[in-house]
């Protein structure tokens, strides 16, 4: 039987995959709907200069620069969340509150 981790793991792989398709990458706006559908206890997206903040965010995920996000790009992501969410002790706090949420896209 798999650990919670290891189901983890696949979750984040499966969810990566059905907003990348099969070329294996996301655009932009992949990223976006990923986010917003899959992460939006985690991360707040702030409707003002939201174009902006996920321009930045984007920018700052794609190291290789071929305006997509490869696996290891989105698992920075992840890793990011995540470990904010481990200083945030929010495993047993969810929803959370916005002020507990990543403040990656406040401008
Ligand atoms: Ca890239």
């Amino acid at each position: 039987m798999p650990s919670y981790l290891e189901v983890g793991m696949v979750t984040i792989i499966r969810v990566f995959h059905k907003y990348s398709g099969l070329k294996g990458k996301l655009k932009k706006a992949e990223l976006k709907d990923l986010i917003n559908n899959e992460m939006n206890h985690f991360i707040m997206v702030k409707q003002h200069n939201k174009n902006e903040t996920l321009d930045e965010l984007f920018a700052d995920l794609d190291q290789n620069g071929d305006l997509e996000i490869d696996f290891k790009e989105f698992i920075t992501l992840i890793a990011m969340v995540t470990s904010h969410a481990v200083h945030r002790n929010l495993q047993t706090k969810l929803p959370l509150q916005d002020k507990q949420k990543i403040a990656y896209f406040i401008p």
